[in-house]
Parts: structure tokens; C-alpha cells; sequence
């Protein structure tokens, strides 16, 4: 759907990176499907009025999100301790009541974090509309409802279970147009003392770092700090504490209440004034922002051209949504990358979104390994160097694009 007005303020959106003909992030697709591939206009727009960073167009929530979804949450073994340690926090915090809480978790994935909660006998309830990955929650034992949330879904659940004491969700709420609804259902769904903790790709770091390939049909928004309190605020809740996550390259972890609820502490009033600095209300701080993708862009081609030229073999190490992005925007073919390597078994044999580079499994890599390999998985950067040691010791060599175009 298309918008030319902030999805939060209702003011026009001013267009600052347009990034052309983009296809679905995670549309992996068979040689037989390259004739019907869909694709959109993609263009990054920001709104002064509410600091918010949001496509102009998004492709329909079902085109994206069904029955076979490919991003399977627990590929990564970080990953399940990153969301293990957020449960423990949850477990921890003192805001789940003593008798019998409640815990909701948007986007549950695979069950990777409502596992932890299902294991200790509590109260929950994962919401996920990707029916093959929420079918897989709940042989992990996760109580999961596939649909999307809504104020009338958060209705039914309060009818059916009480209010929540937690209304968690990590990498979903940045997915979610109507996110105005979302907010509404949650001020429904959550009990007076409840919190809402989440997690996003943090629109802070993706400007200091030019990681441009978090900008896809699936992230409608990239949030901060100053347009999460606007959006709130809206809706009588308050920001009450942040904090910074490593994960996917920087993320931060929100953390809001009914307003009056909790005191509002110190993290989120340095946060704010950090991004203040660095111009994140601002549309001329996402002026600079285009001009560092698009050299980004061409530095990466370039380089890329160059090992061609230079008659090296060049692979890609893990099929992330983010790029589709990389890959489209800058014109890279299976000419320049002989193929992606993924431990994902939907993505295998598939090529890859919009440029249809074969997607082949981790196997490939290990036996027939390139010189060079685009660490599109960068944001797990530090797992993948831990177990590619062999590959560097016989030579191979690691591009990366963040924070800049760079052989490792
Ligand atoms: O928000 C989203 C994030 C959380 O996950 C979604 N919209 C979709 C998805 O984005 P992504 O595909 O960019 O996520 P990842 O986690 O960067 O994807 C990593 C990919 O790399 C997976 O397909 C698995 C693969 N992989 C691999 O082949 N070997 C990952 C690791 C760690 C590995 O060792």
C-alpha cells in the first residue's frame, strides 16, 4: 500500500533514498516463477512531525507474511541465547504479578523466546501470523494463535485470558502499516502495572553505519527513541527505559507503560538527546544518510567488478532478507556472485529475490569454497567468523559493506 503521509502524524512524507524496483526481502523463488515475480516501487521516507523513518510503499502483509514464510528465527544459535537472556530479564524484572501472569509475545516466529516462558509453566500466548513457522511454536510446546494482531483480536484475548503483564515482540513491530492499531490493541491488552517490551533494528545505527540493507519491503518502519515516545504518547503510554542490543546490527529494546505507571528514567532521557545530536529528527541528517548509500553502492560494484576482472571466485555467505536489498539496489547478478550459501532448507534451491542468484546449501561452501565471500549474514558476523576459521586459514577472504565497503 501506498502512502504519501506519515503513517503516525498524517503530514506528508518527504522521499530521502529511493532505491528503484525492489522485489519481496524473503520472495526466494524457482526458475519457473522468474516470468510472475512481483515487485514494488521502494522508496525511504521520513516525517519531520512524528521522526519517523517509513517506506512510502509496502507491499500487502499477506504477499509477505503466509503459510511458507522463510526466515526461521532459531538458525541462529546466538540468536536463541539472545532471546533465552530477554525472557530471563522478563522473568526478572518484577513487572509480571506473583499469581499466575500472563506474558503475549507479537510474532512469536518459531517459539525462540515463548519457549523459555512455556518451559517454566506460565501463562502465554504467541500471535503469528507465518502459519509454517507458527506451527513449529507450537510443537516446541508454545501456545500460538496464527493471525494478525489487531484491536479486535486484542479484544478476544482479554475476553478468553484476562489482560496482559507483558505484551513482548523482537524484530515484528517494525513490520506492522497500521501500527497505530497495534498501539491500540496493546493499551487493551495490557493490565495498568503491564509493560511493553520490544525490539527493533535502531534507525540510530543504521545511519552511523550506512547499514541501508535493514531498509526492505518487510521494515516499514526503522524506529528511534524520539518517534517510539511520539507514537506512544499519542496513545497515553510513555517510554520508560531503553537499551541498546548488539543484535542485527544495533538494535534497541524499548521498554513503555501506561502513562504514570512507572518513572521515566535516565536511559531514555540521554537517548534522546544523543539523537537529537545526531539529527535524527531532522530530514537534512537523511539527506547525508542517501549521499553515504550511494557511495556505499558504488564502492561495493566496484570492488566487485574488480574480482571479476581479476578472474576470482566470489560467493555469498547467507540469504538474508536484507540482501535483497543490497543486491537489487546495486545490480549484483549471479555475473558477480556465483552463488549464496544458507543453512535455511526452504531457501536452498531457490534463487535468490528480483537478481536470481542460485541459493545453495551450507555444504557447498564447505566443499567448493570462493576466495571471496559477502558476508550478507554481517549482523552474525561474530558466530560465523567463530566457525569459518578454515576458510581464512586456507586463504578466503571476507567482504563486508558495514560500516563501510571493506575486505577482511
Ligand atoms: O526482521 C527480520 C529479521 C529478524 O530476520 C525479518 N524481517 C527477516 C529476517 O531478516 P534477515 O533474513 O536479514 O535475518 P538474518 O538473521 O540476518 O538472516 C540470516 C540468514 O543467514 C538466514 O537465512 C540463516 C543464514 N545463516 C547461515 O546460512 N549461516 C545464518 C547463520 C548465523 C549462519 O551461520
Amino acid at each position: 500500500m501506498k502512502t504519501t503521509l506519515c503513517r503516525i502524524a498524517g503530514t506528508p512524507l518527504t522521499t530521502v533514498v529511493d532505491f528503484g524496483r525492489q522485489p519481496l526481502g524473503n520472495g526466494f523463488l524457482e526458475p519457473h516463477q522468474f516470468s510472475g515475480e512481483y515487485f514494488f516501487p521502494m522508496e525511504a521516507g521520513f516525517s519531520e512531525a512524528s521522526m519517523m523513518f517509513q517506506l512510502i510503499e509496502q507491499p500487502d502483509p499477506e504477499k509477505m507474511f503466509h503459510d511458507h514464510y522463510a526466515f526461521y528465527s532459531s538458525t541462529s544459535n546466538y540468536m536463541a541465547r539472545h532471546f533465552k537472556e530477554f525472557a530471563d530479564q522478563v522473568l526478572r524484572s518484577g513487572y509480571l504479578v506473583k499469581d499466575d501472569p500472563f506474558v503475549v509475545e507479537l510474532g512469536c516466529n518459531d517459539g525462540i523466546m515463548l519457549k523459555n516462558f512455556a518451559a517454566q509453566n506460565l501463562r502465554h500466548l504467541g500471535i503469528e501470523p507465518s502459519l509454517n513457522v507458527a506451527r513449529e511454536a507450537n510443537k516446541h510446546g508454545v501456545r500460538t494463535c496464527s493471525e494478525f494482531f489487531t484491536e479486535q483480536l486484542a479484544e478476544s484475548i482479554v475476553a478468553e485470558h484476562g489482560q496482559a503483564d507483558a505484551f513482548l515482540a523482537a524484530n515484528v513491530m517494525c513490520h506492522i502499516p497500521d501500527i497505530t492499531g497495534v498501539v491500540r490493541g496493546i493499551k487493551k491488552l495490557l493490565k495498568p502495572t503491564g509493560v511493553v517490551m520490544f525490539e527493533d533494528p535502531y534507525l540510530g545505527d543504521v545511519v552511523a553505519k550506512t547499514s541501508y540493507d535493514q531498509i526492505y519491503d518487510e521494515h516499514v518502519f526503522l524506529f528511534s527513541a524520539l518517534s517510539i515516545r511520539y507514537l506512544f504518547g499519542l496513545h497515553e503510554m510513555e517510554l520508560i527505559d531503553v537499551q541498546p542490543q548488539t543484535t542485527h546490527g544495533g538494535s534497541m529494546r524499548y521498554v513503555l507503560a501506561h502513562r504514570g505507571a512507572y518513572p521515566v528514567g535516565d536511559s531514555v532521557v540521554r537517548l534522546v538527546a544523543g539523537e537529537q545530536e545526531q539529527g535524527l529528527d531532522r530530514l537534512a541528517t537523511f539527506e547525508s544518510f542517501r549521499a553515504s548509500v550511494e557511495e556505499s553502492r558504488t564502492k561495493l560494484v566496484s570492488l566487485l567488478r574488480d574480482l571479476k576482472a581479476r578472474g576470482k571466485k566470489v560467493a555469498g555467505y547467507g540469504a538474508t532478507s536484507k540482501s535483497t536489498t543490497i543486491l537489487n539496489y546495486c545490480g549484483i547478478g549471479p555475473d558477480l556472485i556465483a552463488y549464496i550459501s544458507d543453512t535455511t532448507p526452504i531457501k536452498q534451491g531457490k534463487c535468490t529475490p528480483g537478481m536470481h542468484i542460485p541459493v545453495v546449501p551450507y555444504q557447498t561452501f564447505k566443499e567448493d569454497p570462493p576466495d571471496y565471500a559477502v558476508l550478507f549474514a554481517w549482523n552474525h558476523a561474530e558466530e560465523i567468523m567463530a566457525k569459518e576459521r578454515d576458510f581464512m586459514a586456507s586463504g578466503g577472504k571476507w567482504i563486508v559493506h558495514v560500516p563501510e565497503v571493506r575486505v577482511l
